[in-house]
């Protein structure tokens, strides 16, 4: 049948190594590069089929050439310099100027050319993780090909034959190149754009950094234990909140490279999981949640109507929010180490007493950091210090947002009667004993506990 499959079967067998290399070396798209960690919310597509473009948090999708057809994407991948939250940048590896990359989308059907060029000083190859295609695509160096050398440019050329997200990565020294930020989404859009039709549709990366407090490059050989947690290469409060309408379809999609699971857990609306690694998931099938697990190499995507308010988003391991600092700092709760303070001081003068309270005051304090460090919890919303980092945004929804706008809303301003108070009626409370439950007596020693400055009793 001389159909328009046939005719690109024909061409895919003729586009040997020997002739991609000579188109490359005759015209490469123009690589786009991006200097700013700012969200830049993709214009509509110029052309080819249409679709509805995502919104990459603190990140950009590439632009491509329609040459007969074909969508040429070019991706660089370099060394760059990726500002995590005011205060901090890191030495990173990424793509086209950021880490990470920018997102490539494209509509189920499409054919695409994608151009590599290794501006690293060693071989990579790029990996189109979850796409469906020719082995020889698949990008895994010593496997499918060989590694792309310094210097040199690769092209990448399939069909995509299935919507829905994905990701790409090196698979050529991968331990470091991930560890250092290379990756990216990839977004395959449904060939009727009104399938699967939402208002606005959020995405992001989930990635970990150990940058040791005071220096800007990522330790690669760490294995789980890192201390940056994030999302596009972005920590709290860097990273920007998902603003919608309140009414809004909203669908967020998420790829996990870091070597961890992250259980992302949303405040409000209840969502629930619309898409897999392998595509959509059936109306039938769907079930509600507030949080889900995203394992090492998965992609999830979520949908929730929109109710209006300021709801935390995060990752429910709570050391993923937290940013460097807060791994090494010892257990202090219930030790008073006051007395010994003036002690201390003499021996160490910057010495000072923390966490024996627990560590909230830590948030509020301006604890004297190593340059090009952020502070382990922080943020600070309409009531106070937030006391998070890493892996946390807020979902702010509003009624009066327009669609297209994801510019921050500001506070919620909460309705009359809908917000907790401090209860101020008459003081000491007057309240009934506490019933006990009998229970053996402990000794002594057991209950001597020391309570907070201000309290009195045991
Ligand atoms: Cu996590």
């Amino acid at each position: 049948m001389h159909d328009r499959r046939s005719f690109f079967k024909a061409g895919a067998a003729l586009v040997g190594a020997a002739a991609i290399s000579r188109a490359g070396a005759a015209s490469l798209p123009e690589a786009a590069v991006q200097s700013t960690a700012a969200m830049q919310p993709p214009p509509l597509p110029p052309n080819g089929r249409p679709y509805h473009p995502v919104i990459t948090l603190n990140g950009w999708s590439l632009p491509w050439r329609m040459k007969d057809k074909v969508k040429e994407f070019h991706l660089v991948a370099e060394p760059v310099v990726r500002e995590i939250a005011p205060g901090m940048k890191a030495n990173l590896w990424g793509y086209n100027g950021q880490s990470p990359g920018p997102t490539i989308e494209a509509v189920e059907g499409d054919r695409v050319r994608i151009f590599v060029t290794n501006k690293l000083p060693e071989v990579t190859s790029v990996h189109w993780h979850g796409i469906l295609l020719p082995s020889g695509m698949d990008g895994v160096t010593g496997l499918t090909q060989p590694g792309i050398a310094v210097g040199k440019t690769f092209v990448y050329e399939f069909v995509l034959q299935r919507s829905g997200t994905f990701m790409y990565h090196p698979h050529a020294d991968e331990m470091v190149q991930m560890a250092m930020g290379m990756m990216g989404l990839f977004i395959v859009h449904p060939k009727d754009p009104r399938q699967y039709k939402v208002d606005r549709d959020f995405a992001f990366l989930l990635n970990a950094y150990d940058v040791e407090p005071g220096s800007a490059t990522p330790r690669v050989n760490t294995m789980l234990d890192f201390n940056l947690w994030t999302w596009n290469s972005r920590a709290f409060p860097g990273i920007d909140p998902l603003v919608a309408r309140s009414g809004d379809r909203v669908r967020v999609r998420v790829g996990n490279l870091t070597m961890t699971n992250h259980p992302i857990h949303m405040h409000g609306p209840h969502f629930e999981v619309v898409g897999t690694d392998g595509g959509w998931v059936p109306k039938s099938a769907r079930w509600p949640e507030v949080t889900t697990d995203i394992a090492v190499g998965q992609m999830r995507a979520f949908e929730f109507d929109a109710a209006a308010g300021d709801w935390a988003i995060h990752c429910h391991k709570s050391h993923h929010t937290m940013n460097a600092m807060g791994h090494s700092v010892p257990t202090m709760i219930g030790v008073d180490h006051r007395s010994v303070v003036e002690k201390i001081t003499r021996l160490v003068p910057d010495y000072m007493v923390m966490g024996d309270r627990g560590m909230h005051d830590m948030a509020e304090m301006e604890m004297p950091l190593p340059d090009n460090t952020l502070p382990m919890m922080t943020g600070t919303g309409p009531f106070g210090a937030i006391g998070m980092g890493g892996m946390f945004s807020v979902v702010k929804v509003r009624d009066s947002v327009k669609p297209g706008d994801y510019s921050d809303p500001g506070d919620y301003p909460h309705p009359k009667g809908t917000l907790a108070y401090e209860f101020t009626g008459r003081e000491p409370l007057e309240l009934p004993p506490p019933a006990r439950v009998a229970a053996p007596v402990a000794d002594a020693a057991t209950l001597r506990v020391r309570k907070p400055a201000g309290h009195t009793g045991h």
